[in-house]
């Protein structure tokens, strides 16, 4: 029996649905989703093993232009999937016309290395306008596998499948074939209060936030976590905790019933507020939190 393996990288704009379709395409919620854009700032892999197969899927931040160190990192996130895929997914919302990047996008679809063009958000559009989009799609990349799917409803994600298969080449697994992703737990502990935060938080309160899991203790029945939640300003603090901490008190109640789900557990979360003065451009900061090697 021969065996496929390879990598597959999803690449496109902020908010077109990369990170809902990782989601659905490897069954677990291993990347948070909120309607803000750069709620993803890692590279994060999602690894899907079948008998004689092994994708491992990267969820990227979308393709924006860096205003600051943080946001650099973040592309360099996005060029490294760029540059070892086996497989490329390119995703864009049916309704999208410009691409915010044109020569990122050229440079893509000039590559040899093949690229599955989705169109995400077919819920949201008419059958009109769906089939203009493909054909414009279509004429735009010869080269590339168009589909419409919806990530949301889960419309066309067999499809796909079964063509990352298709296209993946044959090699040995690069991963263990019972690892789920390259994170540790505590990561996914982090980027689900970071979730509540982009939730909760209007402005610039999420982007100027980082999370910190300082403790995570497996017993029996219960893991016991202690998070930090890092901010640049006092009155970002103040903000986050909340009158009366009834702010902090719903992201960590939220979070935690999130992380018991994913987790099979009972979890206990303790979290606090600390300042971390521009951390995010902050080198050694940047590094610590994994945004930099
Ligand atoms: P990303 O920034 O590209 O990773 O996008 P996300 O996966 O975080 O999704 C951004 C927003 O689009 C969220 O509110 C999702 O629920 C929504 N979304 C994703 N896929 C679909 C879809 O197929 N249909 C609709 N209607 N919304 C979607
Ligand atoms: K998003
Ligand atoms: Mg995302």
């Amino acid at each position: 029996m021969t065996h496929k393996a390879g990598f597959v990288n999803i690449i496109g704009n902020p908010n077109v649905g990369k990170s809902t379709l990782m989601n659905a395409l490897v069954g677990e919620k291993l990347s948070i989703i909120t309607s803000k854009a750069q709620t993803t700032r890692h590279r994060i892999l999602g690894i899907v093993n079948g008998d004689d197969y092994q994708i491992i899927f990267s969820d990227t931040p979308g393709i924006i232009k860096p205003a600051y160190e943080l946001q650099e990192s973040m592309m360099d996130f996005v060029k490294s999937a760029f540059e070892d895929a086996d497989v490329l997914i390119y995703m864009v919302e049916v309704g999208e016309t410009a691409l915010k990047n044109e020569a990122f996008f050229n440079k893509i679809i000039h590559s040899k290395i093949p690229v599955i063009l989705l169109l995400n958000k077919v819920d949201k559009s008419t059958q009109e306008e769906v089939e203009e989009k493909i054909d414009y799609w279509k004429k735009k990349v010869p080269s590339s596998y168009v589909y419409v799917i919806s990530a949301l409803e889960k419309f066309n994600i067999d499809t796909v499948f079964y063509k990352i298969i298709e296209l993946l080449p044959e090699s040995p697994p690069f991963y263990p074939k019972d690892q789920l992703t390259d994170k540790p737990e505590r990561f996914f502990v982090n980027e689900k209060i970071r979730e509540k935060i982009l939730l909760h938080y209007k402005k610039e309160i999420p982007y100027s936030v980082e999370v910190e899991t300082e403790s995570f203790v497996e017993e029996d029945n219960i893991i016991k976590i202690r998070s930090v939640i890092m901010v640049e300003r006092e009155t970002q603090k103040g903000i986050i905790i909340g009158h009366k901490g009834n702010s902090i008190k719903r992201v960590g109640t939220e979070a935690r019933k999130d992380l018991e789900q994913f987790f099979e557990k009972k979890v206990f979360l303790d979290l606090y507020v600390k300042i971390n003065k521009n951390w995010r451009s902050n080198e050694r900061q940047l590094k610590r939190f994994g945004y930099k090697d």
